[in-house]
């Protein structure tokens, strides 16, 4: 079902900062860059690798607002990776089969993602205390 890590997805206070820290350290390239209004995120998705069955990213995210997602994350924990995104061929499939054996999804359905994607998040709780993220990356 799972068919490549997409990207791994890090919660930071300061994009601009966190995207030179990973280009100067590391010698990554940002390829995209987004405002999720619905997600309360500003992202930058950073090239690491291709695969035959797609590409893989380092996602870095800051939080539009306090009171979201990544924003409480941060109050509690601190930057450091937030979630794993998995690609996966078929988003509404894949979220099917994984409800049929019991596990909590956050999205019944899939939303906007990075990039075009259609993304679902998987409850952490239910995954290990990890924070899963399902990706159909657009087709063009
Ligand atoms: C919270 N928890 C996490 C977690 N965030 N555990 C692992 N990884 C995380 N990232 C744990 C908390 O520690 C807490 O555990 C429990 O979940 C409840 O947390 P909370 O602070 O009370 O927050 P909730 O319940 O309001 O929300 C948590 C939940 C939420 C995971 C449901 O963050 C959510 O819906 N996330 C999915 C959407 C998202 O993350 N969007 C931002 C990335 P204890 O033990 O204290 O109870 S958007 C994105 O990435 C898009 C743009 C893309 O990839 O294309």
């Amino acid at each position: 079902m799972l068919l490549r890590i997409d990207h791994v997805g890090i919660a930071c206070h300061n994009l601009e900062e966190k995207i030179e820290f990973y280009e100067t350290t590391f010698g990554l390239t940002v390829v995209s860059r987004e405002v999720n209004e619905e997600q309360g995120v500003r992202e930058a998705m950073l090239h690491v690798a291709d695969a035959p069955s797609g590409a893989s990213y380092v996602q870095l995210l800051e939080p539009l607002h306090p009171d979201t997602a990544v924003g409480k994350f941060l109050a509690k924990r601190g930057e450091g990776v937030h979630h794993i995104g998995y690609g996966v061929a078929d988003v509404t499939q894949a979220l099917q089969d994984i409800a049929a054996k019991g596990i909590k999804l956050i999205d019944e359905r899939p939303r906007h993602g990075s990039m075009g994607a259609s993304i679902a998040f998987l409850h952490p709780k239910d995954v290990g205390g990890v924070l899963t993220e399902l990706v159909e990356t657009a087709r063009h």
